[in-house]
């Protein structure tokens, strides 16, 4: 080989590699980006709302939605969440009318549209808290990967392990991300109204 066309040698080879890299990084996230695809979390329910109405997934269009999925017998993690979400809506001022924030029960042997309503009273007027039968509620945790076991406690009661994630859905119903209540109202409610 000529000195001469040394360098040129060397500038293909760096140009083959490089469009092998790219193919590979387009490649993987090809790959990324179908795992992760939005529709992968939500879908079609019909559920009934704390004042009898039905709401279906359709009615949650148009605006961005904090879903949460719990029970009303449940001993902490519920309230506190709905309490921060309370305070998350307070925060948001006149903006919280621009939101869906949704409490979906995991329990239909005990979550009736009257037990939501009462439950809902010690928490913000905008919740809305959605109950269904037993097929209604599995085909909605079921769409929202949402982790729900019945619990037989002593007394022979039950109590509900369940999923105590915060979902953000955006305007379109599709899924954004876990929204994150571990920092001031003011800063989540500042990061929910981007999505407005
Ligand atoms: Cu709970």
């Amino acid at each position: 080989m000529s000195s001469a066309a040394r360098p040129l040698v060397i500038a293909a080879a760096f140009a083959v590699s490089l469009v092998v890299g790219l193919l590979i990084m387009f490649w993987a996230m090809g790959g990324v980006s179908k795992v992760a695809q939005p529709a992968a979390i939500g879908g079609p329910f019909q559920l009934t709302d704390q004042t009898g109405k039905a709401v279906t997934d359709k009615d949650l269009k148009g605006k961005p939605t904090l879903i949460f999925f719990g029970y009303t017998h449940c001993p902490d993690v519920c309230p506190t969440s709905l309490f921060e979400i309370s305070e998350v809506l307070r925060a948001m001022g006149k903006d919280a009318d621009k939101v869906n924030a949704v409490f979906i029960s995991v329990d239909p042997e005990r979550d009736t549209p009257a037990t939501m309503k009462d439950y809902l009273s010690s928490f913000d007027p905008h919740l809305e808290g959605l109950s269904g039968d037993p097929a209604e509620t599995a085909k909605v945790i079921t769409s929202y990967r949402v982790y729900a076991k019945k619990v037989p406690t002593k007394d022979g009661d039950y109590t509900m392990d369940h999923t105590a994630l915060i979902y953000l859905m955006d305007r379109d119903g599709r899924f954004v991300s876990p929204f994150n209540l571990k920092r001031t109202p003011e800063e989540a409610a500042a990061d929910l109204k981007r999505y407005l």
